[in-house]
């Protein structure tokens, strides 16, 4: 044998060796099953969203003695204000009541006695008949 022939056996056994072990020790390619889970799926719980009941405040309003009766009515702020009309007090000019601070302003009739809104500013609020007639104070509570 001469120098290169060594040489090159010694290269084939190396080349031979490093194959069988690349084969023998190579990590199997597929992914783990670990790997594949999906990232945990969102909570299953939703988050209830909180129903917020509106509180409502029925109130009978009248026409007594040249007032609304009552004259004061109080609520606490965020409140939904019903008011219904005896339509039969109703007479004249104080049939229209105007609450102007809530933009409210009602012909009250005898089919259509009912006034509606939510009471959302605190403080004493006048209420009236178009000419100011019959003065009567909405109290609105923090
Ligand atoms: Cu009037």
């Amino acid at each position: 044998m001469n120098k290169l022939e060594v040489i090159g056996i010694l290269a084939i056994a190396a080349f031979l060796t490093l194959a069988a072990l690349a084969v023998m020790t190579k990590p199997p390619s597929i992914p783990s099953p670990v790997e594949l889970q999906s990232t945990p799926s969102p909570s299953a719980q939703a988050t209830a969203t909180p129903v917020v009941q509106e509180s409502v405040k029925t109130v009978q309003l009248a026409v007594k003695g040249g007032y609304y009766e009552p004259r004061t009515i109080t609520v606490s702020n965020g409140t939904r204000l019903r008011i219904e009309a005896d339509a039969s007090t109703f007479g004249g000019c104080m049939t229209t009541i105007l609450f102007p601070d809530f933009g409210v302003s009602k012909r009250i009739t005898p089919a259509d006695n009912v006034i509606e809104f939510v009471a959302d500013k605190v403080g004493s609020f006048l209420f009236s008949c178009p000419m100011g007639m019959g003065q009567g104070t909405l109290v609105v509570t923090p």
